[in-house]
């Protein structure tokens, strides 16, 4: 029997607050959540969709400490740009909250502590690597050092970037801290686990037989953490960034991050809905759906699961309908190596084509494999698509109306011919497919029935052939009221898809936002209703733009692979000298009162140097560098007390210090104010 709901709780996963949200976020998670409650709501079922921001992880800590900020500034800046950005695509959120909200910290500590009263952890010791200068516990992104399969010296203590190995610390060769780079040691720390392998049989219970109709995806992911065996979780860290474990003695340490975010789908409800948000999560007639990724499958299906069956008073997951990744002209999306189309960047460039971008990711939408977003496709999906098919069938519906009717909706008669009897019958058909395919969370089918219907308005017109029938037949009225009835419809299929393109269309239509059981009705709009005025609903997009775009990638990829193929490594430091050795150097600074190119070499200058007490010869190689003229007047450093030596024939009386780029760039190392020639260096 399948359950009766009587709400649904509408969950998308909690973005990092590290950076901004790109089409990738959009594609996998937010438009399809999107589209999915407002679909529900214009069925007029009691819906709510929760959003805010993951705020707490290493990955903060990491950028706030690289841009010399406070995890604090780093999160109240991304959380704001991600929530605008979501708020710019008409991500219908009914909350968008975060993670270092007050209501989180108490609902999340209340959590755990429920838990812990009720034994439902273990406890137990294990040995971490801690620096010891730094005086804390690393985290494993904190740690790196040779990786034992490709031996890159830059892995990190949970993954190789290099050939993608996934690893823990201990496997690291060499390791060092990234905090103080001196080389951790392994100390003794405890942590709270939560013991998952306990739940197996609850949980394939569950899932395995109680949730076969989840996507393959994830029934197959679950399937095989499941057969694999699950072992108990840590659900504390060491780290100074994050919710504290709210237990005695626990001082330094603080729930993982991944405890804690979940549970932020319960406090952003009990912050939207504080009276009865208890409805919405320990009501079983409550049907709860989190939208998310695929690399948060186990989280959404395992670990939160157990956690709500352990706590014991909440529902769990009906449904997690997850996707698989969305890829870049071919190529993983990744924020650190900037391959991404960021959201707020597509805005500055196609200001006001949220709704072109929301089609083409649903038309490309990763549902069932990974998926590639194309400039070209977006180009052909908008030129072809939206504007030959949704917007050239409105604006001739709309422009016949005023020009032969003064833009009024003119009367109908009872259905003539063949193909009037047949565009009805397949009107009604769009309604049940587009229906069926949003149930089970198949949006790219649904968008396609969508189009259809404007494919069937088309097709219409040219069956009917308006221009060909005299203006003062009823027959032009008829035909002509089918088409705005098929255009009235088309506000209601793409509603869920194209929220601003359709909020557009019903002004040109005069008309308000009509609840989903009207999509199928052939008189939506009365006669004699009047119009607004037609405009254009969509635009071409043309070649330059979208060759702007391509470009834009062509420099990131120019500049990834300017920085990947000269991985860069400093040359190892000398053998240690004493301070007396040190001493020994006599290092001066200096005025360059003439130079010259020494005849018959490309490196050399010949410079004359104002030392303080007298003016002295020094050959230099850096011709390459500085042409002789620029020089004039420089301060430099250079060693006084060298040994003279002769060089193409000069008696060269010291050596400038240069500094020498990875590329065999020199440049002059200079007091960076004017001081007195001869002043020491040290
Ligand atoms: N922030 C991971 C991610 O963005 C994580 C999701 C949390 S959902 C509770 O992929
Ligand atoms: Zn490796």
């Amino acid at each position: 029997m399948k359950k009766q709901f009587k709400r649904t709780l509408i969950t998308t996963a909690l973005p990092y607050a590290n950076g901004p949200v790109h089409i990738g976020h959009l594609a996998g998670v937010y438009v399809p959540a999107d589209i999915y409650a407002r679909y529900l709501r214009m069925k007029g079922e009691e819906t709510l969709m929760i959003g805010g921001s993951d705020e707490h992880g290493v990955p903060i800590t990491i950028r706030a400490r690289k841009e010399g900020l406070t995890p604090q500034e780093i999160v109240d800046r991304y959380h704001e740009m991600i929530r605008q950005s979501f708020a710019d695509f008409g991500i219908s959120f009914d909350i968008y909250s975060r993670t270092t909200s007050q209501m989180h910290y108490d609902t999340a500590s209340d959590f755990f502590r429920t838990l812990y009263d009720k034994g439902a952890f273990t406890e137990q010791s294990c040995e971490q690597y801690y620096d010891e200068e730094a005086g804390l516990f690393l985290a494993d992104r904190y740690i790196m050092g040779s990786c034992p399969h490709c031996s890159n010296e830059n892995a990190y203590g949970d993954q190789c970037e290099s050939c993608g190995s996934s690893l823990s610390p201990t496997e690291l060769i060499n390791p060092r801290s990234t905090i103080s780079g001196s080389v951790p040691v392994m100390r003794e720390t405890s942590h709270w686990y939560l013991p998952l392998d306990r739940y197996e049989a609850f949980l394939r219970e569950w899932i395995l037989d109680g949730h076969r109709e989840w996507k393959p995806n994830v029934y197959g992911q679950c399937k095989s953490w499941l057969d694999t065996g699950l072992l108990p979780r840590a659900v504390s860290r060491d780290l100074d960034w994050g919710i504290p474990v709210p237990v005695e003695g626990a001082s330094g340490k603080v729930l993982y991050v991944w405890f804690d975010a979940p549970i932020g789908y319960i406090s952003n409800t009990k912050e939207l809905r504080p009276h009865d948000w208890e409805r919405w999560w320990k009501d079983d007639s409550t049907r709860l759906v989190h939208f998310i990724g695929k690399d948060n499958i186990v989280f959404h299906c395992i670990i939160f699961p157990v956690m709500l069956k352990a706590e014991g008073s909440y529902i769990l997951p009906d449904n997690v309908p997850a996707n698989e990744f969305l890829n870049l002209e071919g190529e993983k999306i990744s924020t650190s190596r900037n391959w991404a189309v960021w959201l707020h960047e597509y805005l500055e460039d196609l200001p006001g084509k949220q709704d072109v971008l929301r089609y083409v990711l649903t038309a490309n939408a990763p549902e069932s494999k990974d998926n590639d977003f194309t400039w070209k496709d977006f180009q052909a999906r908008n030129n072809n698509e939206l504007v030959a098919i949704l917007g050239n069938f409105v604006n001739r519906a709309l422009v016949l109306t005023a020009k032969y009717f003064d833009g009024r909706v003119p009367q109908t008669t009872a259905p003539a011919y063949e193909y009037d009897l047949r565009t009805l019958s397949e009107l009604a058909s769009v309604k049940a497919e587009l229906q069926r395919y949003l149930d089970t969370f198949h949006f790219r089918e649904a968008q396609k029935e969508a189009m259809n219907l404007a494919r069937i308005g088309n097709k219409y017109l040219a069956d009917s052939e308006p221009w060909k029938i005299p203006a003062d037949s009823p027959r032009l009225a008829s035909v002509m009221n089918m088409a705005l009835q098929i255009t009235a419809a088309l506000t209601v299929a793409f509603e869920p898809f194209l929220p601003f393109s359709m909020q557009k269309l019903r002004n040109m239509l005069n008309l308000e936002q009509l609840p989903w059981s009207r999509l199928n009705e052939h008189l939506i709009l009365l006669p004699n209703h009047a119009l607004g005025s037609p405009e254009l609903l969509f635009e071409k997009i043309d070649d330059a733009v979208i060759e702007a775009q391509m470009q834009k990638l062509m420099n990131t990829k120019k500049a990834n692979e300017a920085s990947e193929s000269k991985p860069y490594r400093a040359e190892p430091i000398s053998p240690t000298i004493s301070f007396e050795d040190f001493a020994k150097l006599d290092i001066r600074s200096g005025i360059i009162l003439e130079c010259e190119k020494v005849p018959k070499s490309d490196k050399l200058l010949r410079l004359l140097v104002d030392d303080g007490l007298d003016k002295r010869t020094i050959v230099s190689g850096i011709a390459e560098r500085y042409d002789p003229t620029e020089l004039v007047g420089q301060q430099i450093c250079f060693i006084a007390n060298l040994a003279p030596r002769k060089l193409r024939g000069i008696m060269s009386e010291g050596m400038i210090l240069c500094a020498e780029d990875a590329d065999g760039t020199l440049s002059i190392v200079s007091p960076d104010i004017k001081v007195l020639p001869g002043s020491k260096v040290k």
